[in-house]
């Protein structure tokens, strides 16, 4: 018969194709795999690990027995019937045993896992953090704010990029500002929920300095697949200077609040540049129009010209400064955050906007 023939090379192709499929992406199947970053993941490791060894002895038996089947009791004639089994009392009841027995014991270490995760970092009766971080959330990004020990406050704030130190009890104190989003780095530690109205803690003690990326891990809008997580663990000598410095430009650093009188100092549309990506204003604000997210940066200058009640400077510091004084032209919401002014000094707005007009 031909068509068995035919049926065979099918499938032969089809499994091979399934192969090359699955050896295409293995770097991607790997990239977010178990790693050794830090602390509170370790537990985890531990919990997969035991999961899968468990799994492995379970897999083998069931697809053994299951090519042995096919092998062993293959239809050798047209006609030929198996022989026919109706139940296995004392088999049936194994299982029932065994299964309830392997679920109940992952159950107990799951809930041990969670709990050290969630109190302190693993092993240790240490409950004041070296480093507090207040973890914001909001459509489409994240901000974070430095706090020695649990209360000794820095006045450091950071916005794409946290920065914490290798081999310390760093917490974390997640929130957010608008929709539910969900702090996931996934090399570090566990995803944490960022509720409005709520703080989620979590503890972090990474083991090796690097950068360490993530991203929202909670469905929160039309550019969440955008809200990336930056973790740059420096060696704590290291954090230490970087935090020194940021400190010393923080208490130097004026907020223009929402100021929209005082005259301004020249802008530098070069500097303005690392300002638009340092506040991730070009989370939202592309090049390309028609994005969901807010205005095309080439649209700006056009739209602050074409106010007749005010000057184009003007309007973009307005814009800037008070997202909701006045939405731009087709937008009737505002969804822009209204903090810059605490995150912009006189000379920082003025780059911006510096930046903007080249567009
Ligand atoms: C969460 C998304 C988001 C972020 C982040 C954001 N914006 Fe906006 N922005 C918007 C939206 C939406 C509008 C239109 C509605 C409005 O005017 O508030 C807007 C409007 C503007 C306008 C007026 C544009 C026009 O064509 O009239 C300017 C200027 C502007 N943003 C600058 C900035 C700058 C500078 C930053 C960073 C410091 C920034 N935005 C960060 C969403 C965002
Ligand atoms: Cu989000």
């Amino acid at each position: 018969m031909n068509h068995t023939n035919s049926d065979r090379w099918i499938s032969g192709l089809a499994l091979a194709g399934l192969i090359l499929v699955m050896l295409a992406f293995p770097a991607h199947a790997w990239a977010h795999g178990p790693s050794e970053g830090g602390a509170s993941n370790d537990d985890v490791n531990r919990l997969f690990r035991i999961v899968l060894w468990i799994a492995i002895p379970i897999f083998l038996l069931v697809e053994g027995l299951i090519v042995y089947s096919i092998i062993r009791f293959r239809r050798r004639t047209e006609d030929e019937m198996p022989e026919q089994v109706e139940g296995n009392t004392l088999l049936e009841i194994t299982w029932t045993v065994m299964a309830f027995v392997i679920v109940t014991v992952l159950f107990l270490l799951t809930l041990r896992a969670l709990q050290t995760d969630y109190n302190v970092v693993a092993g240790n009766e240490d409950t004041t953090p070296d480093l507090t971080v207040r973890v914001t959330g909001y459509m489409f990004n994240w901000d974070y704010e430095y706090v020695l020990g649990d209360s000794e406050e820095t006045g450091v704030m950071t916005t794409l990029t946290m920065t914490i130190p290798a081999g310390k009890n760093v917490l974390l104190e997640i929130t957010s500002t608008d929709v539910q989003h969900s702090f996931w780095v996934p090399d570090l530690a566990g995803k944490v929920d960022a509720i409005p109205g709520y703080i989620n803690t979590m503890w972090l003690n990474a083991s090796k300095p690097g950068l360490y990326t993530g991203n929202c891990a909670e469905f929160c809008g039309l550019n969440h697949y955008n809200m990336l997580i930056e973790v740059d663990v420096l060696e704590s000598a290291a954090f230490d200077v970087w935090l020194a410095e940021q400190m010393a430009a923080a208490s130097e650093f004026q907020p223009m609040g929402i100021d929209l009188e005082s005259s301004m100092p020249a802008g530098d549309a070069v500097r303005g540049a690392g300002v638009f990506n340092e506040l991730a204003c070009n989370a939202c604000h592309q090049p390309e129009e028609n994005q969901p997210s807010g205005p095309s940066i080439k649209n700006m200058m056009h739209d602050a010209l074409s106010m007749d009640e005010m000057t184009a400077d003007a309007y973009l510091r307005e814009a800037i400064l008070m997202p909701c004084a006045q939405l731009a032209a087709g937008w009737d919401q505002c969804i822009m955050p209204g903090n810059y002014g605490e995150r912009l000094d006189a000379q920082g707005l003025a780059d911006l906007i510096e930046y903007i007009k080249t567009y």
